[in-house]
């Protein structure tokens, strides 16, 4: 694994690296053009060769400071023997539970099922276009890999109370998704990756159990990568303590959502920050944006701060007003 010395998860405050969730994707009208011909997408998560161009498609146009690996999250669910789907207009239709049969998976058949993942790591970390950047492979949490394997669908529409009545389940699934987590981050790090980012998409689901649903298991996972010596971010999305999550979890980076006061995250987080602009200002105008940003970075100006979104980039974002967000970002003083 190279050293990147302008790592985007440091703690110097007189730079402020930028790249953006979701930045390869369905906002790239060269992304679009790929898909289009590719309507299977766990298939184009597995073509090694076009998941590497999409990985590199934004620093080819943008010149982010940082790739993130053109996966998904649902990669998991798919290695470990549940069937999953992407319906257009619809989104990811996971197949029927079968626990047996999930923990019935060895390692072997977990990590040759995600080779290509791995092996476009490998081809993507050794693009010229990467030389003095971050790689960034990523998983969901358990909590969140978890609420799509028992709902089978996306929970934006809420997750029914019935879901909740089986703890036993509950703490038997994610300790088998953790222990499988924790092997697909190995073998993104051996593969090329010099930063993991752990999504947990809909941890604002959860009121109560919050210790035993996050913080037990993405602290397990923050320590082990902590070991295998390479960074970790974490981004609680919708969690109303971040405080106390940073305290309990201890990531070195934390990713802040477009919910949370800034002005609270820079007095109470000691750690590097990254993120928080609502993605909805890349649907508006120049002016708009540009005064959010500086906001963003005036709050963060004596904090190691990494630019991001406070969620994923929206399809309908505008591509010149991504080349004003960095602008404005690389030119702040
Ligand atoms: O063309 C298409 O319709 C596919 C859209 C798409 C893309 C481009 C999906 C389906 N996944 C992805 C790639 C993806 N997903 C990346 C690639 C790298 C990058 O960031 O550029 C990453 C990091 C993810 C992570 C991911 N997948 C998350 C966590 C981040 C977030 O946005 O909250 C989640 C929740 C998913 C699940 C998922 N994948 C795709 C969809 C439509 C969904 C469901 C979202 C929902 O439940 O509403």
């Amino acid at each position: 694994m190279k050293p990147i010395e302008n790592c985007i998860v440091n703690k110097d405050t007189s730079k402020n690296p930028i790249w953006l969730m979701r930045q390869a994707g369905r906002y790239l009208p060269e992304f679009r053009e790929i898909r289009a011909n590719n309507q299977d997408f766990i298939k184009l998560c597995l073509n090694e060769s076009l998941s590497s161009e999409i990985t590199l498609q934004p620093i080819r146009r943008f010149g982010f400071d940082a790739a993130i690996i053109f996966s998904d999250i649902l990669m998991v669910p798919f290695a470990i023997n549940q069937e999953v789907k992407f319906e257009k207009g619809f989104g990811p239709k996971l197949g029927n539970l079968n626990l047996d049969k999930i923990k019935a998976t060895t390692n072997e058949e977990f990590t040759n099922r995600l080779k290509p993942v791995y092996n476009a790591i490998t081809r993507t970390s050794q693009s010229n276009l990467l030389n003095d950047k971050d790689l960034i492979g990523f998983v969901g949490a358990p909590w969140t890999i978890l609420v799509y394997m028992i709902n089978k669908m996306s929970p934006k529409n809420g997750l029914p109370s019935i879901f909740f009545d089986d703890p036993n389940l509950i703490n038997d699934l994610l300790n088998t998704i953790e222990k499988f987590v924790k092997l697909h981050i190995k073998n993104q790090i051996n593969a090329g990756a010099n930063v993991i980012q752990i999504f947990d998409s809909w941890a604002g689901l959860l009121e109560d159990r919050i210790s035993e649903y996050i913080y037990r298991p993405t602290f397990n996972i923050v320590e082990y990568v902590k070991k295998l010596g390479v960074p970790i971010i974490c981004f609680p999305r919708g969690i109303k303590n971040y405080k106390e999550f940073c305290e309990i979890v201890k990531p070195d980076m934390i990713s802040i959502d477009y919910a949370v006061d800034p002005h609270e995250i820079v007095k109470n987080i000691k750690i590097p920050v990254q993120g928080g602009l609502d993605p909805k200002f890349l649907l508006s105008d120049k002016d708009n944006l540009k005064k959010e940003v500086e906001k963003y970075l005036t709050i963060f100006k004596d904090h190691p701060y990494t630019f991001n979104l406070g969620h994923g980039i929206l399809p309908e974002a505008k591509i010149d007003l991504v080349t004003t967000l960095i602008n404005t970002v690389r030119k702040f003083k």
